[in-house]
């Protein structure tokens, strides 16, 4: 069993939680005098820095949530002064805005350590050739990927997402031995291979997926297929990027940093902590992050703790794949798709042409997401005009692919035919099954 950091990693619970009141108390009160939507939730629950003597106290915490970034945006709920700073990442939100987040110079090689540990526990060492293929740029998934990589010593093959078959050219051509990138890409690229007939050629052992659920039958098909052990990582932007958890070889859930982050699973609708075991959303606290530290943040995953301790002698918590959402966020391709942001496009880009009735139909065909809009056009516009419905077709995709990142094929479809609903309207139709 290999570990990047085994003092840490293996610490005895007690020590554990010792120094994670110490670091909840540091962090508490940095916030309070730092970030000022912080100090105002604790103001309004006449709560004071000194009331919190340890992780028994973070119950009493007030929650933080999405829409604080959207409110504080860009840089309102950094906890260090913007000098301070050495990179930002970018994620969605839940309309137009982006979320942004921050790191110093430590958080940066904090986040180096998480992502390390994971890809260490997993089996990955100096000898390997990585091969990073989620997106560089304001996605924190390619550059996480990459400093891990970099960090245990690895050689990095910073390739970054898409062009398939330059990929499987790098990775034979390269000799990448680890794959990184989200699940469904990794199937996508396993057909590829055994459609080219060249998984003879790759010498890929191990892989490390995320940024999207994934069941474990795609674990298997995607360790047939490609020939390697795949392992699970999670994150969000918002506490760190990936890295947060990971698995190790025992493959049976995600070990927390849990000297880095705190865990919780609450009642979705009561806030009330729930005892391990039992499925409720996933909120973290960040302890010793410094320029966007966050408290209490409810990730709006769905998931659960497992309460055994793992065979491989770490102490640290193990989270189970997350399942689900509380709220409509979707990830398509790995990129996070709000409902609210591609109604906020059509509102804009609508001179009368289109009605606000659209239905998104997201599905996966050849394991690869397939992404399509319909949107009513008014009474007004239809026409018998192909070449103006494809234009203004054309137009709206551009406007969708620069809000969102990801191309939608949109359809502009006859007047009153998308079914109406007597409740709620029924935006969104999800047709995979994970
Ligand atoms: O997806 C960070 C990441 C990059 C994680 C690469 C793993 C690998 P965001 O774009 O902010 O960050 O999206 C975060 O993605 O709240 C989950 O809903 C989902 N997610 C991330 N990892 C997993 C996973 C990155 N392993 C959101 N299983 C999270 C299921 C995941 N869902």
């Amino acid at each position: 069993m290999a570990f990047l950091n085994e003092k840490v990693e293996t610490m005895p619970r007690e020590e554990l939680e010792k120094l994670q009141s110490e670091r909840l108390c540091n962090q508490v009160r940095r916030c309070y005098e730092n970030v000022e939507c912080f100090r105002l939730r604790m103001d309004e629950l006449g709560l004071r820095p000194e009331d919190i003597h340890g992780v028994e106290d973070l119950h009493r915490l007030p929650f933080s949530y999405k829409k604080d970034l959207r409110d504080y945006y860009p840089y309102g709920l950094f906890a260090t002064p913007l000098k301070d700073v050495v990179r930002v990442h970018a994620s969605s939100g839940t309309t137009g805005k982006r979320i942004v987040v921050g790191y110093t110079r430590n958080d940066l090689k904090l986040w180096d350590e998480c992502v390390a540990r994971v890809m260490v526990a997993a089996g990955v060492t100096a000898e390997d050739f990585v091969q990073v293929s989620f997106g560089y740029g304001f996605f924190t998934g390619g550059l996480g990927a990459h400093g891990g990589a970099e960090l245990i010593g690895a050689t990095v093959i910073p390739i970054s997402s898409g062009n398939t078959a330059n990929q499987i050219q790098t990775m034979i051509d390269f000799g990448s031995t680890v794959l990184c990138c989200t699940p469904s890409y990794a199937m996508y690229l396993a057909e590829e291979i055994e459609r080219m007939g060249v998984k003879d050629q790759l010498k890929l052992r191990v892989g490390i997926f995320g940024a999207e659920p994934w069941s474990e039958d795609m674990r298997r098909q995607i360790e047939d297929k490609l020939g390697l052990k795949a392992y699970d990582i999670y994150g969000l932007s918002e506490v760190l990027g990936p890295g947060v958890s990971g698995e190790c070889t025992e493959q049976a859930g995600m070990h927390v940093w849990e000297d880095h982050f705190l865990i919780e699973i609450i009642d979705p609708d009561t806030g009330a902590v729930l005892p391990h075991g039992e499925t409720g959303e996933l909120v973290f606290t960040s302890i010793t992050k410094e320029a966007f530290p966050v408290i209490r943040y409810r990730t709006r995953d769905i998931c659960s703790i497992i309460p055994e301790p793992c065979k491989c002698g770490r102490t640290h918590l193990r989270m189970r794949k997350p399942n689900g959402r509380t709220d409509d966020m979707l990830i398509i391709r790995g990129v996070n798709v709000f409902p609210s942001q591609i109604e906020e496009v059509l509102l804009k880009v609508s001179g009368g042409e289109i009605t606000p009735n659209y239905q998104i139909v997201v599905d996966r065909v050849n394991n690869t997401d397939t992404f399509d809009v319909n949107v009513e056009m008014s009474e007004n516009f239809f026409s018998d005009n192909i070449k103006e419905v494809e234009k203004l077709e054309r137009y709206i995709t551009e406007q969708l692919r620069s809000m969102l990142g990801i191309g939608a094929k949109v359809h502009l479809v006859n007047p009153k035919s998308i079914a109406r609903s007597e409740g709620k309207a029924k935006r969104v139709i999800d047709k995979r099954k994970i």
